[in-house]
């Protein structure tokens, strides 16, 4: 009997694997959008902690804001608090002269680290797929709404796919996309002083560190959010290429889902 010619054997398996992992991830504990520090972190945590979780990425290359180091100089500094997440991780850091308790390291090798362990650990990510709209149903955030990245850049007429979770984390950075809409488009109250987003501040590190971390939680049922975004909610202060709020930030949103899906 004639077998398949190769080509066809690469293609099937390519489709049916990734129509798979497609298919299982229809339905998650935890969907994350964004595939920054802040929420790589967090989805290694969750997918350790036995919970089924996703990332979804715009970019082709997940990693947000972490590639590029500082103005291009790929070097990234982490302080004492964070280094557990990057030793997790087996990323390699140094002690930043002058400077007590901060490290430096290559940010290719914490990007590309984060990733790897992010996966190995069990989460899944899907790049080049965009999220446009969350799921609203019974005064609570239920789930994403996603398309192909190429399809929102061409403007195409196509209609998205959906994915239910029972929590959302917004992890997409600055503009913090998903709480942006939910707030104009479900008109929902956030847990914040004004009720909606009060807006991130210019720099101030010693300030912006700490209050990534503590803007981290849930701010409307099934809605949390981590890294930079946390802090454009909340109006805390942005912080440049130090990236140890944003690690620890990803640790404590994943503890929060995981409190919250265990009652
Ligand atoms: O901005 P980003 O790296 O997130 P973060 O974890 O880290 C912030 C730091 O990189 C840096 C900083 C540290 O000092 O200030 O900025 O808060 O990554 C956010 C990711 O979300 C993706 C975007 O492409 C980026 O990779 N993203 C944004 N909107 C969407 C999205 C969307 N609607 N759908 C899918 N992905």
């Amino acid at each position: 009997m004639e077998t398949l010619p190769t080509e066809n054997a690469i293609s099937a398996a390519i489709v049916q694997n990734f129509s798979k992992k497609l298919l299982e991830s229809l339905v998650l504990d935890v969907a994350i959008v964004g595939g920054g520090p802040s929420a790589l972190v967090a989805a290694r945590k969750l997918a350790e902690a036995g919970l089924k979780v996703a990332i979804f990425e715009r970019k082709l290359a997940p990693g947000g804001g972490t590639w590029g180091g500082g103005m291009l100089f790929n070097e990234v500094v982490v302080q004492e608090s964070a280094f557990h997440l990057l030793d997790e991780a087996g990323i390699a850091h140094k002690p930043v002269e002058g400077a007590s308790g901060y490290h430096i390291l290559d940010s290719v090798e914490m990007a590309s680290g984060l990733i790897y362990n992010a996966i190995k650990a069990g989460a899944k990510i899907f790049n080049s797929v965009s999220v446009e709209d969350v799921i609203f149903k019974n005064d609570a955030i239920g789930g994403l709404v996603i398309n192909w990245t190429p399809v929102e850049r061409l403007g195409m007429h196509v209609d998205p796919l959906t994915v239910v979770a029972s929590c959302v984390i917004d992890g997409t950075g600055h503009p913090c996309e998903i709480v942006q809409l939910a707030v104009k488009k479900a008109q929902i109250k956030l847990e914040t002083p004004t009720g909606g987003i009060i807006g991130e501040r210019p720099m101030w590190v010693a300030e912006g560190e700490p209050s990534t971390i503590e803007n981290t939680r849930e701010y409307y049922p099934g809605l949390f959010a981590c890294g930079m975004c946390a802090n454009n909610i909340m109006g805390g202060y942005r912080m440049g290429p130090i990236f140890g709020g944003m690690l620890l930030s990803g640790e404590k949103v994943a503890k929060l889902v995981i409190q919250k899906l265990k009652k």
